[in-house]
């Protein structure tokens, strides 16, 4: 049988992380083919075929499963059994193929037409399962039933980069979509925000503009998923609108820890209705439970290398295991005036926030997913988001660039899943009941009866009956447009590109503002043209002199002076990362351990990392289990040779029964690639421990680890290193720094 056991602190040892249930792994015996017929998974409920019973009632003889793996035999996409699939039908073994083999023309036809267009924008992605339970906080400003108290909806959420394509890396600097369909007892809600509050620009006319320059260049098609080029910076430095979403990018928020540490935002400011027909204008914040963290950029450099899927991995992993990550759905509200601003700030800009400290965010319900889909492409892939897929309850304003997006979204299904059906693929599939009178169409799946699919009709008895908003129905808030003449313009306060990029940057920590000066020079370095480098320089003079000069510098050309007043803030702390303490649930320890370890404090220390919600990984020299020769053995997760620093947030160095002994890492010369006369600490594990200390990561050890802590590089008196008399008392100590995230002090701060 296979094992489909959640990971558990009992089971967790016997499989590792990241494996996948049922399939080989190095802890359990490899799987021969079986010669017995099994039975697969049932299939999901969401992987069924259309409900086989019409709205009238009536049997409409499609099967419900018929459209995933059903039986354990194989069988032709029309269901026939097969007997065989590894050769093409032919005359005599050695004779031509025949042509008459529907099997092998089936096969191949199917794999030829098996890749789609992978998504223009936002095509690498990975996604989740989950719910959202409404706070009913919410209520007193929307009537939407998802956000009532306690009730509760699934939901399907996808985040994504912006930039790569479907296989690019993950860790790479850009922009994070944040993309949540809530399938409602009213009809599907579609959240489609970022992990950055505000946009490139304020008017949908330009989103070509602004990708085709992100995008790689189109001669040469490179640099892939990257901003680091002449083309991105071309356009922002010319199109200063962009100053603010630029400067987002180029902070810490552009390489994210991990999409379970994010902060997600609706950008757009929504209009939400009550149940009396009041409206109050709202900017929907996701807030993660776990803090918002992010990579340090050589850390993220590495790990687009070391592990392109570092992102995917981590969400897959974090559910498989238990550790389901939460958010808290929060409003901030504002409202709804004729002007639509709020303490000046115009709600219809999507370049602008408003700060938290002027407008709390409240929460109103919490996401948590809970489930990994069980096939990418079918749920993953084909999910098809619409920010114009709204409940009663929440309606949109007339900001220009969400007008735009709401012609984009369904127009871009049409080519990337072939037709207008989308809705009816099952990770589409609304819950609520369907009555529309849309027909026919490439793929359609629905079978309908009755003869008259429209409006009014006497002959399907008046159906479908339409519905008021006392019936469920979604009627638009009859907003008063201003009158006014036709033209291509933007509201004058639209100009403002620099006062909230400076509030930004003055709200910055040090170590964070270190950060951004080592974003802009890294890209700028990437850039060929000198015209252009000068002209980022400007708009960068506009944001803050110092941040400006310090580019300059790095860059080696002279710094500008301001073009534009530099505007007065009190900084909003809401806007840095820097500061808090958060849970470390599910966060990676790695223990560095050998057969020369103290094993009873590996062990020690192991079972101490699962009980507080962390996930140990054993580090050794090979694969094979340590201990073997008496006791309990301790199983390996990851070896010297595969294991590299991005994967761990806290490194621990095991020591050795007797203090004076040898560190970690020391072990006999062996193999080649072994430090000649042994007891020498291995090369791997100094450069893990180099990188973990560069990175800010918190480290410890016990019993003789400071020698491979000084041959590593890292003075064990260092901030953030923690040399202990047991195993579990150096893991507590390394529990509370994992609590800041980054062990900040080792960060040199010079701005
Ligand atoms: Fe967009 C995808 C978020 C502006 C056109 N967008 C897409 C996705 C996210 C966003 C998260 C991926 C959805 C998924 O996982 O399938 N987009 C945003 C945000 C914006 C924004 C937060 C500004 C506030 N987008 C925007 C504009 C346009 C588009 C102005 C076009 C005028 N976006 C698209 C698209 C995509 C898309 C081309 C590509 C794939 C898809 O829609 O389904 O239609």
């Amino acid at each position: 049988m296979e094992d489909h056991r959640p990971v558990t602190p009992e089971n967790r040892e016997d499989r590792p992380k990241g494996e996948i249930p049922g399939r080989p792994s190095s802890a359990t015996p490899p799987l021969e083919e079986p010669t017995e017929p099994r039975e697969p998974l049932p299939p999901k409920p969401d992987q069924t075929g259309p409900e086989p019973v019409s709205p009238t009632g009536r049997h409409t003889g499609a099967h419900p499963t018929v459209r995933a793996q059903t039986g354990a035999r194989l069988t032709t996409a029309q269901g026939l059994r097969l007997p065989e699939t590894d050769h093409s039908l032919k005359a005599g073994p050695r004779g031509p193929v025949l042509l008459q083999d529907h099997h092998l023309r089936e096969k191949i036809t199917h794999f030829d037409h098996e890749r789609i267009p992978e998504r223009v924008v936002h095509a690498r992605g990975a996604a989740a399962h989950g719910v959202f339970r409404g706070y009913g906080t919410a209520s007193n400003v929307s009537r939407a039933a998802f956000l009532a108290k306690d009730v509760e909806t699934p939901v399907f959420v996808r985040f994504s980069t912006v930039l790569g394509s479907r296989g690019s890396a993950d860790t790479v600097r850009d922009t994070r979509g944040f993309a949540t369909k809530f399938y409602t007892s009213e009809g599907v809600f579609d959240l489609v925000g970022n992990n950055i509050p505000v946009f490139f620009i304020q008017d949908a006319i330009k989103f070509p503009d602004i990708i085709h320059a992100g995008k790689p260049h189109p001669d040469r098609e490179i640099p892939q998923a990257q901003s680091a080029h002449d083309t991105f910076w071309d356009f922002v430095s010319l199109h200063t609108e962009a100053t603010f979403h630029t400067l987002w990018n180029m902070s810490d928020r552009g390489i994210p820890r991990s999409y379970r540490m994010m902060e997600g935002f609706g950008v757009h400011t929504f209009r939400m209705v009550d149940a009396a027909g009041g409206t109050t204008l709202v900017k929907f914040h996701w807030k993660p439970r776990a803090g918002v963290h992010s990579l340090v950029w050589e850390e993220a450099q590495l790990a687009n290398g070391v592990d392109p899927d570092f992102h995917r991995r981590d969400l897959a992993d974090a559910i498989e295991a238990g550790a389901h990550p939460q958010w808290e759905l929060g409003i901030q509200t504002f409202p709804d005036t004729p002007e639509q601003t709020f303490e000046g700030i115009d709600l219809l800009d999507p370049t602008k926030i408003v700060p938290e400290e002027l407008a709390p965010v409240q929460p109103v319900g919490l996401l948590t997913l809970n489930a990994n889909p069980s096939d990418f492409f079918a749920e993953t892939e084909q999910v098809a988001f619409h920010p114009g897929h709204l409940v009663p309850g929440i309606d949109i304003t007339d900001d220009a660039l969400l007008a735009g997006r709401l012609f984009s979204y369904i127009d871009t299904q049409i080519t990337r899943l072939g037709g207008p059906k989308f809705g009816q693929i099952p990770i589409n599939r609304t819950h609520a009941p369907v009555n529309d009178m849309l027909r026919d169409g490439m793929h359609q799946q629905a079978v309908h009866t009755g003869v008259a699919p429209y409006h009014p009709n006497s002959l399907d008895g008046g159906c479908p009956f339409l519905a008021g908003a006392d019936a469920g129905g979604y009627v638009e808030t009859p907003v008063t447009v201003p009158e006014s003449r036709k033209v291509r313009e933007a509201p004058a306060s639209f100009a403002d590109h620099f006062s909230q990029p400076r509030l930004f940057w003055l709200s910055m920590s040090p170590v964070e503002r270190e950060h951004i000066i080592g974003a802009y020079t890294f890209e700028l370095g990437k850039c060929y043209e000198q015209h252009i480098k000068e002209r980022v320089l400007r708009t960068l003079a506009n944001i803050d002199p110092v941040l400006c000069e310090k580019v300059a510098e790095g860059i080696g050309l002279p710094a500008p002076s301001p073009s534009e007043p530099l505007t007065e803030h009190e900084a909003s702390p809401a806007l840095s990362q820097v500061g808090g303490s958060w849970p470390v649930t599910g966060r990676i320890v790695g223990i560095v351990a050998d057969d020369s370890s103290d094993l009873d404090s590996v062990r020690a220390v192991r079972d101490a990392v699962t009980e507080r919600g962390m996930v140990p990984l054993v580090i050794a020299p090979s694969g094979k289990k340590l201990g073997t020769a008496g006791g309990d053995p301790v199983t390996v997760q990851r070896t010297f040779a595969a294991a590299r620093s991005v994967e761990f947030d806290a490194v621990l160095l095991a020591g050795t029964p007797s203090a004076a002994a040898d560190a970690v890492g020391a072990r006999d010369a062996k193999a080649g690639d072994e430090t000649p006369g042994g007891a020498a600490p291995d090369p791997r594990v100094l450069l893990l421990v180099g990188e973990a200390f560069r990175h800010a990561k918190a480290i410890g050890g016990w019993g003789g680890a400071e020698r491979a802590l000084e041959a590593a590089g890292c003075s064990p008196s260092a901030p953030g290193v923690v040399l202990g008399d047991t195993a579990v008392g150096t893991l507590n100590d390394v529990g509370q720094l994992l609590t800041e995230h980054r062990v900040w002090d080792r960060f040199p701060a010079q701005v």
